[in-house]
């Protein structure tokens, strides 16, 4: 099949009126003094999606003024009130997943059912958080000493600063501030400048689920608002997703004011597929795993690494895959692939993948280039397979895009040294039903988060995420997992005055 232009004008009963962008501060939605921002659509870059002004300092100290105030209150707030908040916040999310969902792929270009299901996704984590309430709140240690017990207990931060990036415009905020809201804490957000209107979403189901005022304030701007807020004298703690740079910018100025921060970072993830491998199962995945969002998850595969056996056919079924996907307008029924975020960033991966290319040893399988029909405006690259004869910068630096590198190993131990070798450790995947591969696999990979015949993006709610080496650093994100950074312990010795001693 042809990679078709996709160009349908079907919308799923979008309106294309320009949005007007709002910030939240102190409870109340205004629309700033600074310059005037245009949020744009990257499948169609002259459409704009929304219009907005940027935060201010002075919107940043008022917001954060307004957490602290806020925090004693909805820190004592019992948790099932709080809890209910975030349920009704998430009804909300899914009373608006279609239209929200839709917004959402205007804005950022992964494909409508991505967007759908994203919005579907961020009120099941919001849903998990409100039931926290109903789980224990702590631990009770014996004494060594008779009459006595040790109640470790855990409180609320304070006020958290949240920074989010473009890929995940509703669920990884959802991620952050569900579990920073649920455990007490007040929130000051500042998501990516090319997603704001998803942003403002959230925030407009949180206020409409009664969200008490300067519980959660949102402020739109560039990355040095952000760097101002992380920086801020009243701030308690930072959470951050987005790259290794800015991440560990942020990590260097949270160390000089001895603030926790937790960030999450890049990846170069791999996929190893075995000589026993279900190669239909496993093409899928990768073909999902790298493709899905047009690779731009901290999470994509990134790398292949295929046993020589079945190299050969493993790769011919992969590329004729890749190839025939459907890449266009993300709005359209039926596309696969939409475009990357901005003309500026298919740009620079087009570029790394040119250069690529034109390094011996590399090897284009498919893909490499931009389209010159009526996707050419917009921000479309072609989904790209390169093989590699050995090292190169496309084996080791992070593209975020639809560019999968890939290396032959002859034996188990080759692919996994293979798979090992990254300074990112976010998530890996293997295909085989050999146990001792599984069970080799789990023991030398140092990812945070390892799939077995399944692809290396996805994160359910419930359980722990988070990646090892240059992926990730603090505490680990979702689940009960989230309850180390969004809470102290305290130790408590209880004794009853009357106690022997
Ligand atoms: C997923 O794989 O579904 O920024 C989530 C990212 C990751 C989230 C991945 N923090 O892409």
């Amino acid at each position: 099949m042809p990679q078709s232009a996709g160009a349908s004008a079907t919308t799923g009963g979008l309106s294309r009126s320009p949005r007007t962008l709002r910030h939240l501060v102190a409870g109340q939605w205004r629309s700033g003094d600074g310059d005037e921002f245009l949020d744009v659509s990257p499948a169609r870059p002259h459409e704009t999606v929304a219009v907005g002004r940027l935060a201010q300092d002075h919107d940043l100290d008022q917001a954060v003024t307004a957490a602290r105030d806020a925090f004693p209150r909805w820190a004592a707030t019992p948790p099932h009130a709080r809890g209910r908040v975030l349920d009704r916040a998430a009804d909300v999310l899914d009373a608006h997943a279609e239209d929200w969902g839709t917004e959402l792929s205007w804005e950022e270009g992964k494909t409508r059912a991505e967007g759908v299901g994203e919005v579907r996704r961020a009120a099941e984590i919001l849903r998990y958080y409100a039931s926290e309430a109903s789980r224990p709140v702590g631990e009770v240690f014996a004494s060594p000493r008779p009459g006595e017990q040790i109640h470790v207990t855990h409180r609320p931060v304070g006020v958290v600063a949240v920074v989010t990036p473009f890929n995940f415009p509703v669920a990884i905020p959802a991620w952050k501030i569900a579990p920073a809201l649920g455990y007490g804490n007040t929130v000051v957000w500042k998501p990516a400048g090319l997603v704001p209107l998803l942003a403002v979403r959230l925030a407009e189901a949180l206020v409409e689920a009664g969200l008490p005022e300067g519980v959660l304030s949102l402020l739109l701007g560039n990355g040095a608002l952000g760097g101002r807020l992380v920086g801020h004298p009243g701030v308690d703690a930072v959470t951050f997703t987005g790259s290794t740079s800015v991440g560990r910018s942020l990590i260097a100025a949270c160390g000089r004011l001895a603030r926790p921060v937790q960030t999450e970072m890049g990846g170069k993830n791999a996929a190893v597929v075995l000589a026993d491998a279900d190669l239909e199962l496993a093409a899928g995945e990768v073909l999902a795993g790298a493709f899905r969002s047009a690779g731009q998850k901290c999470t994509a595969t990134s790398r292949l690494v295929v046993q020589e056996p079945v190299a050969d056919k493993f790769l011919t079924l992969l590329t004729e895959r890749v190839s025939a996907l459907r890449v266009g307008d993300p709005l359209a029924e039926g596309t696969e692939m939409g475009p990357l975020v901005s003309p500026q960033a298919r740009d620079e991966i087009h570029q790394a993948v040119a250069d690529g290319v034109a390094r011996p040893g590399t090897d284009l399988l498919t893909g490499g280039r931009t389209y010159d029909d009526d996707r050419m405006a917009g921000a479309y690259l072609q989904p790209t397979v390169v093989e590699l004869a050995g090292e190169d910068p496309l084996w080791r630096e992070e593209l975020f895009g639809p560019v999968l590198s890939v290396r032959r190993a002859r034996d188990l131990d080759e692919a996994l040294a293979l798979a090992e070798d990254s300074e990112f450790g976010l998530s890996a995947a293997v295909f085989t039903d050999d146990l001792r591969a599984v069970t080799a696999a789990t023991e030398r990979l140092d990812v945070g988060v390892l799939h077995i015949n399944s692809e290396t993006a996805g994160a359910d709610p419930h359980v722990p995420f988070g990646g090892s080496k240059q992926s990730g650093y603090g505490p680990k994100e979702q689940g009960r997992a989230a309850r180390e950074f969004f809470t102290r312990t305290r130790t408590v010795y209880v004794r009853a005055s009357g106690a022997a001693r």
